[in-house]
């Protein structure tokens, strides 16, 4: 019979403690009506920004595990990868992808390795040349302004004009993807807001959704709007309604945290609004990149 829930490939770390990677993957994914194969690309005690992190690297036992999967026949209707435990994952993880991939397959490669202008502790440089190959394989990117700068051999704009942002994408779908979106994106005349970026190739539309920003920054939000718009996607969603449905529900996972006294900036508050992704989004605040 046919597997009646759709099955998606979770290519990422498990990170003990500081919400991201498949403790977010997972459960916003599974109440989406999704079934998750994570696929662990390293196991850490904390993510990595917080001082004193584990690392236990699985590289070596990724080919196994692949060859398993073959073997077994399983099928994929979402492939969707994150953090990597080292560069050499991202060559595994485009085998990964040629090997299961069929003409229905939604390929989402978030190329994790910098935030605020910076790598992140544990990546080594050529990470940025990998993760660059990596994305020519997918539909959809879902970079963070800090990602799309390296990826795009750019410095990290302060601002940017709606204009170049339409650049950007340009810049980053000729990499290989039809669906770059851009996250954090530091939009001029938008202070206010924390704002999305997308283009889709095949219409030539580029699509905004900004949520009134918070002052303060959570780790692992990245994680849940990639989540969110991998979901979305998968349900049938346009490009603009996913973007937006993730936007919201991650500035919805920030207000019901920032709300409480006392809690740092690892321990936003999934759980409290997750049950609001189930059933289908109502399309809500996007617009036209002006
Ligand atoms: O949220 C991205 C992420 C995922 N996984 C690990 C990380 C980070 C960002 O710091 O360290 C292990």
């Amino acid at each position: 019979m046919k597997n009646p829930l759709p099955r998606v490939a979770a290519i990422h770390d498990l990170s003990g403690f500081g919400r991201c990677s498949l403790t977010v993957v997972i459960p916003i994914l599974s109440t989406m009506g999704f079934e998750v194969c994570p696929v662990p690309t390293a196991i850490l005690s904390t993510h990595t920004a917080i001082e004193g992190f584990t690392l236990f690297d699985l590289t070596e036992e990724l080919p196994g595990f692949l060859a398993h999967w073959e073997r077994l026949g399983l099928k994929f209707n979402a492939i969707y990868s994150g953090f990597l435990g080292s560069s050499r994952q991202a060559g595994i993880v485009s085998e990964f992808i040629d090997r299961f991939r069929t003409d229905d397959t939604l390929v989402v490669v978030d190329p994790v390795m910098a935030d605020h202008g910076k790598l992140y502790a544990s990546m080594p440089p050529e990470m940025v040349d990998e993760m660059r190959k990596l994305s020519s394989r997918a539909q959809v990117i879902t970079p963070n302004v800090t990602e799309a700068a390296l990826m795009l051999g750019r410095p990290v704009p302060e601002k940017i004009s709606a204009e170049e942002a339409k650049d950007w994408l340009k810049g980053l779908s000729e990499l290989g993807p039809a669906m770059p979106v851009i996250t954090s994106m530091p939009l001029e005349g938008r202070d206010d807001l924390s704002s999305v970026a997308a283009y889709n190739r095949e219409d030539g539309r580029f699509w905004l959704a900004g949520r009134p920003a918070v002052p303060i920054q959570y780790h692992g939000t990245g994680d849940i709007f990639s989540s969110v718009l991998t979901g979305s996607l998968l349900q049938g969603d346009s490009l603009p309604v996913a973007i937006d449905r993730a936007a919201r529900f991650v500035a919805g996972v920030i207000r019901g945290t920032f709300g409480y006294s006392g809690l740092g900036h690892n321990e936003v508050l999934l759980e409290r609004v997750l049950g609001s992704l189930a059933g289908d989004g109502h399309p809500d605040n996007y617009e036209l990149l002006p």
